[in-house]
C-alpha cells in the first residue's frame, strides 16, 4: 500500500494527536505568544483554521525585535455555499467583532474571516455555533468543503443535487469530538470507542481532498479540478445519477517537475444515491491506503492515480464497492460563468447575482456591499448563496419581496456596480495572497483589479470589450484561484512578477500552458497588446481567446 519511505513529519503529528486534540488547549492558554505550537498549527487546520501573520508588517516588527503579528484565519464549512439570512447576519457581526471585518468569499463557495487574534477564536466559534455554523474539516488532510453548481435557477432539480453536497460532507466528517471539546467546551468523551474512525483512522488522508458536483451545462465550480468530480446526469428533468471524474488538482511547485496540474478523468457512471456515497467513500479509502505519505508535494489523488493507472484504480474501486461502474453517460458542460443580475427559477423565485470583486465583501466609495448584504439579511426575505467564482447570489426571493431587495441593492449601488463592471472584470478571479497568505510570492486580490483596469484599455483599443475572457491570478503556483484552468493565467514568481499561461478554454475543460516567465506589469501589458491585436485580426467568428491562443501557439 503506501510506500515505505520515511513518512512526512505531518504523519506523526496526526497520529500522535489524540484525535486532533494535540496541545491546542495549552497553546490557546499560553499568553506569552500570539502563536501556537508548530504541531498545533498543523492540527488546527483540521478544525478549519490557519495561523498566519501580517506579512506587510514582518520587516518592521523584526526591526523592532517584536514577534510577528500572529492572527488566525477561519474558514466555514458550507456545503454548496448556502447561508440563511440570520446566518449571514451572524457572520457579519462575528467579522466585525473578532476579525478584520472583511468577509471573504472563497473559490470553494464558503467564507473566510482573517485577522482573529488567538483569544478571539473561541468566542467566534461559539457565535458561529449559535448560528448553527461550523468550520470542521475545511482545511487539513481530509475532505474539504463540498461544492455544488450554485444557481438554483439553472435546473429544476437543483435542490435535489444540492442536497448531495450536504450529505457527502456529513458522510466524510471526522469522528473525533475534538472540535466540540476544544472550541465549544464540551466534556471530553470518556469512551474512545465512540471516536473510532473507520474512514480516516489515526492518520487521516495523505493530503487535502476536494469534491465538487456540477450540474450541466454550467461548470461554474470547475468540476475537473477536484479530486472527485460528480457530474449530474439529468434526463427529462430527472436526476439519473452521476458521472464520476477522479484525479483533478492544480497545485504545483515552481521548479519541481514532479508536480503538475491535472484535470479529472471520467471513469464511469453510477445511478443511485447509495452507490454514489459508497463510491465516493471508497475513493477516499483508496487514497488513504495508497496515497504518498512521504512527500507531501506528491500526495494528492492525481499522483496516486498516475502512479498506479486508471485501470488499476477502477479495479480497486470496484473491488471495494462490490459493484461495477457503468459506462459514463453523455453530458455537455459549455459554460462556467455566473448569471449576473436578476433570474427567476421554475418555481417563480427570484435570484440576484452580485459581482463581488475577488470575493471581498466590504464597503468602499463605489459600492457598499457589506451594508447592503446586512440590510438584506435583516429583512429575512432572501438567502445567500456563494459561487465558485467568488460571487454572491441573493436568493430564493418571493415575487412580493423582490421590490424590497431591489431597493436595497439600488440604495447601496450594488446593481450599478454589477452592471457597470466589464466582462473581463466579471470573469476574473484572484486568490488572497498578501498580506495574509504565508505562501504568497506575489500579490493576488490586492493587485488584479488594477491590472484589469489596464487590460480594459487594451481591449477597448481593439474593440474586444465584450469578450468574456477568463483571467485568473494567484500569488504562487498552488493554484487557489484555479489559474491553470483559465484562458489567461498569472502565477506569481516573485514580488511584482508573474508567469503567464495561455490557451485554457473558457469552460474549464482544458488546462492552459506556460507562455512566458517572470513578467513584470509592463511586459504583461506589452504581450497582451500584441496578442489581442492578432486575436482581433485572425479569430474566427465566435472563437474564444482561449481557443484562439491554444491553436495559435500550437501551430
Ligand atoms: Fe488554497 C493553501 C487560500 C482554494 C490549492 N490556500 C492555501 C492557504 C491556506 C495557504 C496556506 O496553506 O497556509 C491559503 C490561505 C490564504 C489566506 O490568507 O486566506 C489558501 N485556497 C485559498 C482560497 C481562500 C483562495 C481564494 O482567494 O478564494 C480558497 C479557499 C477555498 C476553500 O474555501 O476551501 C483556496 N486552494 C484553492 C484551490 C481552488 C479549488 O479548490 O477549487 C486550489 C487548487 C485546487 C487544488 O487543490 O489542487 C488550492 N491551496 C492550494 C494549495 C496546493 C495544493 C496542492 O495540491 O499542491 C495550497 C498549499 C498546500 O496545500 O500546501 C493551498
Ligand atoms: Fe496563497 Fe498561493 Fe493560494 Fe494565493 S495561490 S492564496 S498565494 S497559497
Amino acid at each position: 500500500m503506501s510506500n515505505d519511505k520515511k513518512l512526512s513529519e505531518v504523519e506523526a503529528i496526526k497520529q500522535n494527536s489524540d484525535g486532533l486534540r494535540g496541545t491546542i488547549q495549552e497553546s490557546l492558554q499560553n499568553e506569552i505568544t500570539g502563536s501556537i505550537s508548530e504541531d498545533d498549527q498543523a492540527l488546527i487546520k483540521f478544525h478549519g483554521m490557519y495561523q498566519q501573520d501580517d506579512r506587510d508588517l514582518r520587516a518592521e516588527r523584526a526591526e523592532k525585535k517584536l514577534e510577528r503579528l500572529y492572527t488566525f484565519m477561519i474558514r466555514l464549512r458550507l456545503p454548496g455555499g448556502f447561508l440563511k439570512p440570520e446566518q449571514w447576519e451572524a457572520a457579519h457581526n462575528i467579522a466585525g467583532e473578532h476579525s478584520t471585518g472583511v468577509i471573504k468569499i472563497t473559490t470553494r463557495q464558503t467564507i473566510q474571516l482573517h485577522g482573529l487574534v488567538k483569544s478571539k477564536i473561541k468566542p467566534a466559534i461559539h457565535q458561529f455555533d449559535e448560528a448553527q455554523l461550523d468550520s470542521i474539516a475545511t482545511c487539513g488532510d481530509i475532505n474539504r468543503n463540498v461544492l455544488c453548481s450554485a444557481h438554483p435557477g439553472q435546473s429544476a432539480i437543483h435542490a435535489q443535487v444540492f442536497a448531495y453536497a450536504d450529505k457527502i460532507s456529513t458522510l466524510l466528517l471526522p469522528k473525533t469530538n475534538a472540535y466540540y471539546e476544544i472550541w465549544l467546551d464540551e466534556e471530553k468523551i470518556a469512551d474512545k470507542k465512540d471516536e473510532d474512525d473507520p474512514l480516516y483512522q489515526d492518520r487521516y488522508l495523505p493530503r487535502k481532498f476536494k469534491i465538487a458536483i456540477a450540474i450541466p451545462p454550467n461548470n461554474d465550480i470547475d468540476v475537473f479540478t477536484n479530486d472527485i468530480g460528480l457530474i449530474a446526469i439529468i434526463e427529462n428533468d430527472k436526476l439519473k445519477g452521476f458521472n464520476i471524474a477522479v484525479g483533478g488538482g492544480l497545485g504545483t511547485t515552481h521548479g519541481n517537475t514532479a508536480t503538475y496540474p491535472r484535470l479529472g478523468t471520467v471513469i464511469g457512471f453510477i445511478d443511485s444515491e447509495e452507490k454514489t456515497f459508497k463510491t465516493v467513500y471508497e475513493i477516499l479509502t483508496i487514497q488513504r491506503d495508497y496515497g504518498n505519505r512521504s512527500d507531501r508535494k506528491n500526495a494528492r489523488l492525481k499522483y496516486t492515480l498516475d502512479k498506479y493507472g486508471i485501470d488499476w484504480f477502477k479495479e480497486e474501486l470496484e473491488k471495494r464497492t462490490g459493484f461495477p461502474l457503468d459506462v459514463a453517460r453523455p453530458y455537455v458542460l459549455n459554460e462556467r460563468k455566473d448569471y449576473y443580475g436578476w433570474q427567476k427559477n421554475h418555481e417563480g423565485l427570484w435570484y440576484y447575482t452580485v459581482f463581488v470583486e475577488n470575493g471581498r465583501v466590504l464597503d468602499n466609495e463605489i459600492v457598499a456591499l457589506k451594508t447592503a448584504f446586512l440590510e438584506i439579511a435583516r429583512t429575512r426575505k432572501a438567502n445567500f448563496r456563494f459561487t465558485g467564482n467568488q460571487n454572491v447570489i441573493i436568493s430564493d426571493i418571493k415575487e412580493a419581496n423582490k421590490i424590497v431587495i431591489q431597493e436595497l441593492l439600488d440604495k447601496y449601488h450594488v446593481i450599478a456596480h454589477t452592471e457597470n463592471a466589464s466582462a473581463i472584470r466579471k470573469n476574473a478571479m484572484a486568490c488572497v495572497a498578501f498580506n495574509t497568505c504565508p505562501l504568497a510570492l506575489a500579490e493576488g486580490q490586492r493587485y488584479l483589479p488594477q491590472l484589469i483596469s489596464k487590460i480594459e484599455v487594451l481591449l477597448s483599443k481593439y474593440a474586444l470589450e465584450q469578450e468574456e475572457i477568463v483571467i485568473r491570478m494567484t500569488g504562487c503556483p498552488n493554484g487557489c484561484a484555479r489559474p491553470f484552468a483559465a484562458e489567461i493565467g498569472f502565477v506569481g514568481t516573485a514580488y511584482g512578477r508573474y508567469n503567464m499561461y495561455l490557451g485554457g478554454d473558457n469552460q474549464g475543460l482544458r488546462l492552459n500552458s506556460i507562455y512566458k516567465e517572470n513578467l513584470d506589469e509592463a511586459t504583461i501589458l506589452k504581450e497582451l497588446d500584441t496578442l489581442f491585436n492578432i486575436y482581433r485580426q485572425q479569430k474566427n467568428e465566435g472563437e474564444s481567446f482561449g481557443d484562439f491562443t491554444h491553436k495559435y501557439l500550437n501551430n
